[in-house]
């Protein structure tokens, strides 16, 4: 067996814990491990080495399966690694896991300001979970000089909202929690719903946390415009020839502590992750490249990926 970097298993159990979550944030960790395993390799030769990164690389595959930035980031690194040597090898994936890292950081913040066009001085959003591109198009607004407040869902289980609430005040703006259930209530106060992806499918279907899908139809309801944050990397580009974006089911716990639940008796807990907002309660995709109506999202799909959507790490 390849010998996985000890910074890989670690990065592996991390993501699949979600110590390390968030589809930007997951990518960004992929690819350094993969830079890691790369930099410290004991590999002897080539096979070797290619032999160590596969695996590296199917470990961290299989920690989450929906957000499909990890495998995107994962192809970005295997695809660039080249070399008939294992010292060029080596070179060439640390080179592309910093590359990768470098082009996540720039693209947040060119989406950021495509997304800060939409907002006006003085608007209010609704946010779901925590979404670091989202966040994105709110800080360059606020660097613009606008006023922005929000409604800020807590987005049970886990309430990553309340990361969502922090990260907010600390740019200034005001914030209002609310629990998941009131936001029917409140989203005749809003001006945008501002959320963001794991993955966007082929037809421009949006998986994003759990809560996304019925939160679109109350805001269309409302009239409240349906912006998604997402840079390209979501695109997943398996939908291209009709794979399906496995959506993840957590354990039970993440609902329900072991102890009330032994009290209550016999019932099922089902703690589905994420789940598919149509491209018709969508308003725009926001991404660095732009913004799109989602139906259009096919062919910026074919430009990034072409028809290409093996898995190296699979060979
Ligand atoms: P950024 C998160 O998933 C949320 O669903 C969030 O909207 C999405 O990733 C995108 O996050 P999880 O990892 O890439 O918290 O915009 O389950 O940060």
């Amino acid at each position: 067996m390849p010998s996985v970097h000890p910074a890989v298993e670690e990065t592996a159990d991390d993501i699949a814990e979600m110590e390390i979550r968030g589809a930007a944030t997951i990518a960004d960790a992929a690819a350094r491990a993969l830079g890691v395993q790369a930099a410290e390799t004991d590999a002897a030769d080539p096979e070797a080495f290619e032999a160590a990164m596969h695996a590296a690389a199917r470990r961290l595959h299989e920690t989450r399966p929906t957000a499909v930035s990890l495998p995107n980031a994962l192809r970005f690194v295997l695809r660039r690694t080249e070399g008939r040597t294992v010292d060029a090898l080596r070179e060439s994936a640390v080179e592309a896991a910093a590359q990768f890292r470098e082009r996540l950081d720039r693209a947040q913040d060119d989406l950021g300001r495509v997304g800060a066009n939409r907002l006006k001085d003085g608007d209010v959003v609704m946010t779901h979970c925590h979404s670091t591109d989202a966040l994105a198009c709110v800080e360059a607004a606020v660097e613009d000089g606008k006023h922005i407040e929000a409604y800020v869902k807590e987005t049970r289980p886990r309430n990553q909202g309340l990361i969502t609430a922090e990260r907010l005040r600390d740019l200034g703006v005001p914030v209002t929690l609310i629990v998941d259930n009131a936001a029917h209530r409140y989203l005749d106060e809003v001006d945008h719903l501002l959320v963001g992806a794991d993955s966007i499918a082929a037809d421009g279907s949006v998986v994003n946390k759990i809560g996304t899908s019925g939160l679109a139809v109350s805001a269309r309801e409302n009239d409240v415009p349906i912006v998604v944050a997402a840079q390209t990397i979501k695109l997943h580009p398996g939908t291209m020839t009709g794979h399906t974006v496995e959506i993840e089911m957590r354990d039970e716990s993440e609902v329900i502590d072991e102890e009330r639940r032994a009290e209550i008796g016999d019932i099922e807990v089902l703690n589905p992750a994420f789940d598919v907002t149509p491209p018709r309660h969508v308003d725009a995709i926001v991404t660095e490249s732009g913004q799109f109506p989602p139906e259009s999202v096919v062919w910026l799909m074919r430009d990034l990926f072409g028809e290409e959507v093996a898995d190296p790490w699979a060979e």
